[in-house]
């Protein structure tokens, strides 16, 4: 299958349904596309042994979802995959937890650097101590974008990211993602072999509440056993 027939069938579902369409270009990159961030040319053929990253989102009176899912095109994560996998799913999983009133994204978005820093050097992509990768920035060889934006009426909806010079904390109410990922470029310098090529996004609604937050995206899978079953 090329990544384009999925794009395909992706859009129209999305049509099928009753929603306007994407509400932005369908992305879908399988084996070292999804280290692309913003692949949109969906040309390639899927290969067998690839991942599969699909970030997609139907629009439905005029408000948009944006989610991220990553998957074995032939039904089993390798160990190398598997390994990235976990790292990301875990550090998404407790990010969404901490979206609650008054934590800010910055703060999210700090908690998933370390996370997956931690993980960059559990994996052998960096070497040294987590703190110093993260105040010289080496991490962004590997997660080089934020970690959440507002949505709504556009997948980057309007809002202000900071209140007094200072990130805005959340309040009840609002909508977020929360979208951590790893790219390993199959060019990266010094990084083991078995891990050239892979790239992994993990991405979820949220809508803020009093308590934990509600997960508009959460009949759509993410762990290991569930995307195996089902892609097999
Ligand atoms: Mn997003």
């Amino acid at each position: 299958m090329f990544e384009h027939e999925l794009e395909a069938v992706i859009n129209y579902t999305f049509r099928r349904a009753g929603g306007a369409g994407p509400g932005y270009a369908t992305i879908v990159g399988a084996g070292e596309n999804a280290t692309i961030l913003h692949y949109i040319e969906n040309r390639c053929a899927i290969a067998d042994g690839d991942l599969v990253l699909v970030d997609a989102g139907c629009e439905y009176d005029h408000y948009t979802a944006d989610i991220t899912r990553t998957w074995p095109a032939n039904g089993r994560f390798s160990p190398a995959q598997r390994r990235v996998y976990e790292i990301v799913l875990a550090t998404q999983v407790a990010a969404i937890d901490m979206a609650r009133p008054g934590t800010t994204l910055e703060q999210i978005h700090e908690f998933c650097v370390r996370k997956l820093t931690e993980g960059m050097v559990e994996l052998g992509l960096l070497h040294g101590a987590v703190d110093e990768l993260i105040t010289d920035q080496s991490y962004r060889k590997f997660y080089m974008h934020g970690t959440s934006h507002w949505l709504g009426l556009d997948v980057h909806d309007a809002g202000a990211y900071t209140k007094d010079g200072s990130a805005r904390p959340l309040e009840r109410g609002m909508v977020i993602t929360v979208e951590p990922g790893l790219y390993i470029a199959h060019d990266a310098p010094e990084v083991p072999d078995a891990l050239r090529g892979i790239g992994v996004r993990i991405e979820d609604d949220l809508v803020i509440t009093d308590g934990a937050p509600e997960v508009l995206t959460a009949a759509c899978p993410k762990e290991i056993a569930e995307l195996e079953a089902l892609t097999r």
